[in-house]
């Protein structure tokens, strides 16, 4: 009778083990995709409107490279999460000042078709060169 309690004793603290390491892992988990989602930011929008979060830091925008396809609305919500940066998109010719913590929206149609760069406008540390990001625009595919 002692022994079937220590057995079911021993098989609880099993179990309890299991669940403990099952809470550490999801709530890492949890840690690295919220770091992540600030971090690194998310994008959606709906059929022919496609909206995208991209953050500038010293010295880069994420993400890098944005894809929509020729015609889309696009919505570019740009926010520098540090210190004072400008965008400037050659293509569109639309430009922006952002500053820290602020979100400026860059609106336009992807009329043309190809590879734009945009870049950071304000000058921002030693970095600051680099600090380009592109606009991708693919052909609409005959259908
Ligand atoms: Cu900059």
């Amino acid at each position: 009778m002692e022994k079937n309690v220590q057995v079911r004793k021993s098989k609880f603290e099993r179990l309890l083990g299991v669940f403990v390491i099952i809470i550490i892992a999801s709530s890492a988990y949890v840690v690295v995709f919220w770091v992540q989602t600030n971090r690194f930011p998310v994008f959606g929008g709906d059929a022919d409107t496609k909206v995208f979060y991209v953050t500038a830091t010293m010295w880069e925008f994420y993400p890098e490279e944005i894809t929509v396809q020729e015609g889309d609305h696009v919505l570019i919500h740009l926010t520098s999460v540090d210190v004072h940066h400008g965008a400037y998109i050659e293509a569109w010719n639309l430009t922006a000042d952002l500053f820290p913590n602020q979100t400026v929206t860059f609106d336009f149609i992807a009329d043309k078709v190809g590879k734009f760069e945009y870049y950071c406008t304000v000058y921002c540390g030693i970095g600051h060169p680099d600090m380009r990001a592109y606009v991708i625009v693919e052909a609409k595919e005959e259908t």
